[in-house]
């Protein structure tokens, strides 16, 4: 038995229902959107105006959208159809986050230049974006490649220059020798380049740092008052600018080396200074630097712990290694020396590049006693536990308790020892308490052509400059070699010799662009006057800002958003922004998952290779497509094309229609969870909607004419509609989209059951069966508008949302427990507001009651509304 499952070529052989036309009727539909400019907004919300900002994260044009871009602009559209329909005026902005290295990668592959290639891309994309009918105000579009969009952020930068926002920085950085480019640490991964795989090296570079640092308190503070934002990602966002409180002490070196006679280090638990047993410095740290100028085999693991990268995972995950410099510290308080090591596990970009071991109390430090055969010194007993015979062994103990072995600390818990350690540390002059943050400052130096060119110019005699105002947008040249390997705006002939702007002197021209998360930074804030000659224009920031509804992957969840964070201060502190938080409402959705299909020689297949049958067990079986090679059917996973378990969005919406696919991908989970895409859950999304259709086309002879008042007999059914009005506005309201899809699918049942409903009843559900569905499925909803309102010029895409009427969702009747002397003996349903007299009369008729009577006087009869009745005998 081949092809059990259903698809709509099944449905085509349906004996002669009428039909739903998708393929003429969406595209039919999507224009007349756009003929009445239903989306349009203008730039600067009239005083007034109930203004709503819904964005999704824009895509980066890599050529075709994928599923988690119609789950991703699906909920979106959802939101912004549902809001307008509530009376907000709706900005639902598209743009492209257009720089990045794949066009550079397919420069160098195929030889398309990467304007070409992403603006190819953009307009592919483009055209599958507008198939999905999605109410997007299109006229607002840019591309982040755009020299308009680039040059305005070319300002941004300066501006934020001006203000001490970005400064200049010699910093180590991850260089990936093939790629021949900075990575950041996200990009590393287990010590490899994310895109060439090249062992990551550490170089010492001048690049170009904004100062997010400065706000870090702000943006950890200000988490606090995001309350439509996701637990998990303000969590995730706090941990990443970590905060922690501590202090710095200084040792002093036993002798002075190349005049530096102290070292500091960084330490949340000063508690546990008298558990030291070595002090550990990063292997770019000077003292390390110092070790190696001297000792052979000190320059040796320094270079060894250099080709390690400076991804924090890779470090975290590595075998802890270290080199006994020779050089010795005093101890601030015992006065006692201790050995300084070259640890590969001490960063340099955290705290001061140097710590002290206390191996008793932190597992790593632990990890590297034993190994080196360091001494370890519990110094924190823990409650109830034994002075006398309290070790530890391989496990590092880190909770509270009680600090001994340590003089003047003895004594006290963990927090009232830390504060006693700084005290003491202060008068000492050895040390203070300090508030250290995880955050670095954001290096944003890319040297790659496809990105924004940052605006300066180096003069041997007057330093870094600025690129004068009337020489924005600095241009990245068209004429670019991508043969030779390293940056091509510096391998370029000409572009990089420009004059000084301030002496006239040759000069050259700033090679490095930026980092493609600052292009995505503000592009929020650009939608709202796309085509200014400034980079925002107050009138329209301040009228529709912040974005009251985000939508986007939780891949975004740290970088993405925080920097976003960020971008919105700076703007702010230069005079372009007056609000600090950019997303007053963010949404997580989850991904979008499939099955995975494996060849007899475990190769990866697409699910459009297989063959589907049923064994005779009810199984499911694949074979590959004309052929009876086995499949494995492999487990449900996230789409990815490595695994070749996507599906093309474009042959979906082509096969069965935008509005199917919409419906589909609404209805399997809540948006935030993952769901599985599957071909029978969209062959049945598919015959709603033919379903639906027919249900409308069918019904049409018998209706009165439109506005016919609902009559008195259709109740029921008209119970039904105001139900369903009321459930799935409350489902919308709450991102439950599933739960909408789910309300109307009964919906429809109720309606086909209600084949004896009066007219103007049925005529009501079917259009609230259309005005309903028209977020999720809005072309469908119009056609069965059209239908149902013929002649009318009316759409549903500007119409207001429906009301349930209150008087139709009040319960009819209500149950209530029957009990003789408080047992239970029967439930009887009573209309509602009967009389208690009635009442009783119900529940005294009944058999059990009667039974349990036994004829007996009644002594007492207590009613309880809406719960129970109480006869006494
Ligand atoms: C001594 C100590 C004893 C520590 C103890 C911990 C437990 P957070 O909370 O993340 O800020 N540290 C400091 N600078 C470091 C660096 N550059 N590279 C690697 N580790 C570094 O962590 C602060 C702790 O991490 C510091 O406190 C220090 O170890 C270590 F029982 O100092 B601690
Ligand atoms: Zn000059």
């Amino acid at each position: 038995m081949n092809d059990s499952i259903a698809s709509p070529d099944k449905a085509a052989q349906e004996p002669a229902a009428p039909r739903y036309n998708f393929r003429a009727a969406e595209p039919r539909w999507q224009k007349a959107w756009d003929d009445k400019a239903c989306f349009a907004v203008p730039d600067v919300p009239p005083a007034g105006a109930a203004k709503y900002y819904v964005l999704e994260m824009f895509p980066y044009p890599s050529g075709k959208i994928h599923m988690g871009h119609v789950r991703n602009y699906t909920l979106g559209d959802v939101v912004a159809r549902y809001k307008r329909a509530r009376g907000h005026l709706v900005m639902h902005p598209m743009g492209w986050d257009a720089f990045g290295l794949p066009a550079e990668n397919a420069a160098r592959e195929r030889g398309v230049h990467p304007a070409a290639w992403t603006y190819q891309n953009i307009a592919n994309m483009r055209d599958e974006l507008k198939r999905m009918g999605l109410s997007l105000e299109w006229a607002r579009e840019f591309a982040t490649c755009d020299p308009e969009y680039y040059g305005q952020q070319q300002k941004l930068f300066l501006d934020f220059w001006k203000a001490g926002l970005v400064e200049r920085k010699e910093s180590w950085v991850n260089w990936d020798p093939v790629d021949g480019t900075v990575l950041a640490n996200e990009q590393v991964i287990d010590g490899r380049g994310w895109r060439s795989g090249a062992l990551v090296e550490k170089k010492k570079l001048s690049q170009w740092f904004l100062a997010i640092t400065k706000y870090a308190p702000e943006l950890l503070e200000a988490l606090g008052g995001l309350d439509r934002w996701p637990e998990r990602v303000k969590l995730m966002q706090s941990n990443w600018i970590g905060r922690s409180e501590g202090a710095r002490v200084r040792f002093a070196l036993t002798a002075p080396v190349e005049g530096v006679g102290e070292v500091e280090v960084f330490t949340t638990r000063p508690d546990t200074l008298f558990g030291m047993s070595f002090l550990a410095v990063a292997a770019e740290h000077p003292l390390a630097a110092a070790a190696a100028a001297r000792d052979a085999k000190a320059a040796d693991f320094v270079a060894e712990c250099r080709s390690m990268g400076t991804s924090e995972a890779v470090i975290e995950q590595a075998e802890k290694k270290g080199y006994d410099t020779g050089f010795r510290v005093k101890h601030p308080f015992t006065g006692e020396e201790y050995p300084v090591w070259i640890a590969n596990f001490v960063l340099m970009e955290y705290g001061t590049g140097a710590i002290f071991g206390c191996p008793a109390h932190d597992q790593r430090d632990l990890d590297f006693a034993r190994k080196y055969h360091l001494s370890v010194t519990p110094v924190v007993l823990p409650k109830g536990a034994d002075a006398a015979t309290f070790a530890v062994a391989n496990e590092a103990f880190t909770e509270d308790g009680v600090a001994f072995n340590s003089g003047f600390l003895d004594g006290l818990d963990v927090a009232a020892s830390k504060r006693r350690a700084i005290d003491e540390l202060e008068k000492l002059g050895a040390g203070n308490g300090v508030v250290n943050w995880r955050l670095r400052d954001w290096g944003v130096s890319r040297q790659r052509y496809w990105g924004c060119p940052i605006p300066f110019i180096h003069c041997d005699d007057c330093g870094v400059q600025p690129v004068p105002d009337d020489q924005l947008p600095v241009r990245l040249p068209e004429d670019v070699d991508f043969s030779k390997p390293g940056n091509p705006l510096d391998n370029h002939p000409t572009w990089k010799h420009v004059a000084c702007p301030s002496c006239g002197k040759p000069a050259r021209r700033e090679t490095d662009t930026c980092d493609t998360f600052v292009d995505s930074s503000w592009y929020f804030a650009r939608f709202c006057s796309p085509r200014a000659e400034v980079p925002v224009t107050t009138a329209a920031v301040d009228g529709w800002l912040p974005v009251d509804q985000y939508i986007g992957g939780i891949e975004h969840a740290i970088l993405h958003l925080l920097y976003s964070r960020f971008f919105s201060r700076a703007m702010k502190a230069t005079g372009h922004l007056t609000v600090e938080e950019p997303f007053a409402g963010l949404f997580t959705q989850g991904m979008v998952q499939h099955e995975s299909y494996k060849g007899a020689d475990g190769r990866w297949l697409y699910p459009e290779e297989i063959d589907f049958s049923l064994a005779p067990d009810g199984a499911r079986t694949a074979t590959v497509k004309g052929g009876n090679e086995p499949v494995t059917i492999g487990r449900v996973e996230a789409m990815s094309k490595s695994k070749r378990n996507t599906v093309d969005p474009g042959a979906i919406i082509a096969k069965y229609g935008a509005d199917t696919a919409r419906w589909f991908i609404l209805s399997d989970n809540p948006p935030d969870r993952d769901m599985e895409w599957t071909e029978s859950g969209v062959a049945g999304a598919y015959r709603f909607t033919q379903r639906v259709f027919r249900m409308v086309e069918n019904a049409l002879p018998t209706l009165p004419p439109a506005g016919t008042a609902p009559e008195a007999e259709g109740k029921a059914l008209r119970r039904a509609t105001h139900r369903c009005i009321a459930t799935v506005t409350e489902a919308l309201e709450t991102f439950a989209f599933n739960v909408a899809v789910a309300r109307l699918y009964e919906f429809a049942n109720a309606i086909e059951a209600a084949k004896d409903a009066p007219g103007g009843a049925k005529r009501e559900a079917l259009e609230m069966l259309a005005r309903l569905s028209s977020p999720m499925m809005p072309h469908l909803a119009e056609e069965a508008w059209s239908l149902l309102r013929p002649g009318t010029d009316e759409m549903i895409a500007q119409m207001a949302w429906p009301e349930a009427d209150p008087s139709l969702l009040v319960a009819e009747s209500v149950t209530l427990a029957v009990q003789v002397l408080g047992k239970l003996r029967a439930t009887i349903e009573v209309p509602v507001g009967a009389s208690e007299d009635a009442i009783f009369a119900a529940a005294e008729s009944e058999e059990n009651v009667q039974r349990a009577i036994a004829g007996k006087p009644i002594r007492k009869r207590i009613h309880v509304p809406g719960r129970v009745v109480n006869l006494v005998v």
